[in-house]
């Protein structure tokens, strides 16, 4: 697919315009790749997220990047994994919402995280399928915008996931 790449590494050290967070609800940190955001970008991250109020499963919030090369960071609610079907609409909307915020924001480059495939649970090779797929059908909505989109990748098994997962979906 045109613009979409597969990253190994820590997506703090990406230097797309923006990131995305897998938050929690209250959007006040955790562990994971939520607490790598927070520490690297430092503590006025979180005075800013106490200022939202929280954020729902499958919605996205926008705040600044503060000592990140990101910009922004996008922080998005996945869904714990369940094996319901609501699990993987909700996890589509994080990243559907997600890049909406990210164009509104008239942004060109965002960088993803396996979104609730640590602590949350979700399988990745349903996880990875689903990204994608939102990711397809966003672009399809949104001809004509371009945006550049990483999937990173923490650890090689979630790499050659996202890779195999791409390429059995022809792109
Ligand atoms: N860069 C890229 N990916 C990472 C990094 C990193 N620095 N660190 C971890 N990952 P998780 P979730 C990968 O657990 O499942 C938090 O406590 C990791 O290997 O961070 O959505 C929140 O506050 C995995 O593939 O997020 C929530 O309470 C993926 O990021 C809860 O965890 C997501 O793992 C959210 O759980």
């Amino acid at each position: 697919m045109k613009d979409v790449k597969v990253l190994l590494g820590d997506i703090t050290l990406s230097d797309c315009e923006c990131i995305v967070n897998a938050a929690n609800r209250s959007l006040l940190g955790g562990g994971g790749v939520d607490g790598a955001i927070h520490r690297a970008a430092g503590p006025e991250l979180l005075e800013e997220c106490k200022s939202i109020g929280g954020c729902n499963t499958g919605e996205a919030k926008i705040t600044r990047g503060y000592n990140l090369k990101a910009e922004y960071v996008i922080h998005t609610v996945g869904p714990i994994y369940s094996g319901s079907e609501k699990d993987a609409e909700l996890l589509g909307k994080c990243y559907l919402n997600s890049l909406d915020l990210a164009k509104e924001h008239g942004l060109h480059s965002i960088a993803f995280p396996a979104l609730s495939t640590g602590v949350y649970g979700y399988p990745p090779e349903k996880a990875t399928k689903i990204a994608v797929d939102a990711v397809r059908q966003w672009k399809e909505n949104n001809k004509g915008y371009q945006m550049k989109i990483d999937f990173y990748c923490f650890s090689e098994r979630m790499y050659a996931q996202y890779i195999l997962t791409l390429k059995n979906t022809n792109y």
